[in-house]
């Protein structure tokens, strides 16, 4: 397994006529090529480990998976509450030091097993695809969750105008990691740069979205901007923030939090109540969704991939899923 690398000058500071010209080529490139099929790219042949070859294409999620009418967690709560070790450990410790990150310029590396490679400014990356609105579920792995309205684009359509190859087995994610802007960096508790990643057919997959904003307004800092992952189906801690590189990889790349504690934190870790974590339940959760000076609703139980399964159970047709956790 290959690391992926973090230039040490931040990529949004890469500005060589070489980056600029591969940056007009990459955008020419993008603008005359119709997006990829979708579903091509969906059934590619991921391993270890596979699904079944016979398992059958997700069925497209109805309209009510792109919402719900559970109570939202506050806009103070999910700013204020937060995990972002790169700004400190504390809850509160993102919403104290966030602000000193510069979300623009911002400029991601796609690399890897792609037609199409290099170094795109955001707005570049983001400007073909129809910006959408939806309300997901999110849990996190220590037992609470929220409900939060995002706005972003389906990761799916953005990765496939770049065209992954069939050697594109996983797609890694990389944070930025700058100790200037971020003063968590300064302590060793994940190995920096955060990096996460899911198998393609798993970042094909039209729930997954790459979030741009929250609550009709820009990302908050705190939450990730300006771009983050969400996967709704799996522990909050595979929703990856403030992404500088995106690359198609072969084999299932290394992740933060498995690296850090293999046998807590597995490469899937699709929410599943029913596999507890080796030190606490997993069974229930509390919303982040109180009301007054309460931060917390009552216990909740915790469904299956979060209550996404009709959507994405069918992508772990055959797995084990005690021994992919
Ligand atoms: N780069 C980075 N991304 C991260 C984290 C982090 O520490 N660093 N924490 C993760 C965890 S554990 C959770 S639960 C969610 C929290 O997202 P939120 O603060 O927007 O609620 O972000 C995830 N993404
Ligand atoms: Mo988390």
């Amino acid at each position: 397994m290959r690391r992926v690398d973090i230039p040490t000058v931040p990529a949004s500071e890469i500005t060589p006529e070489a980056v600029y010209l591969n940056r007009r080529r990459l955008v020419a490139a993008l603008a005359a090529t119709p997006l990829a099929s979708l579903a091509g790219c969906a059934r590619a042949d991921p391993e270890p480990p596979a699904p079944p070859a016979d398992a059958a294409a997700p069925v497209a999620p109805g309209e009510e998976a792109f919402r719900t009418t559970e109570e939202q967690t506050r806009y103070e709560d999910a700013t204020a509450y937060n995990n972002f070790y790169e700004f400190g450990t504390g809850k509160d410790d993102p919403a104290k030091y966030a602000h000193r990150l510069r979300t623009s310029p911002w400029n991601v590396e796609i690399a890897g097993h792609a037609e199409t490679t290099g170094v795109v400014a955001l707005e570049d990356l983001l400007k073909p695809l129809a910006v959408q609105e939806r309300i997901y579920r999110l849990r996190c792995v220590e037992g609470w969750s929220m409900v939060i309205p995002w706005s972003g684009v389906p990761l799916g359509e953005l990765l496939a105008r770049f065209k992954p190859t069939a050697q594109a087995k996983y797609v890694a994610f990389t944070t930025l990691a700058d100790p200037e802007q971020m003063p968590g960096l300064r302590y060793r508790s994940i190995r920096w740069p955060y990096v996460e990643g899911l198998r393609i057919d798993e970042a094909m997959h039209p729930l997954t979205l790459l979030a741009t904003g929250m609550y009709g307004r820009e990302l908050a800092k705190q939450n990730g901007a300006p771009l983050r992952l969400i996967v709704p189906w799996k522990y909050g801690f595979k929703s990856i923030k403030s992404i500088v590189k995106i690359e198609f990889v072969e084999n299932m790349p290394p992740t933060s939090w498995n690296e850090l504690q293999p046998s807590e934190y597995g490469f899937f870790s699709n929410v599943n109540p029913d596999v507890d974590h080796p030190r606490w339940s997993q069974k229930t959760e509390r919303r982040l969704a109180g009301s007054g000076s309460r931060v917390f609703a009552d216990r909740i139980p915790t469904r299956p991939f979060n209550g996404y399964a009709e959507q994405v159970a069918s992508l772990y047709a055959g797995m084990d899923l005690r021994k992919w956790f």
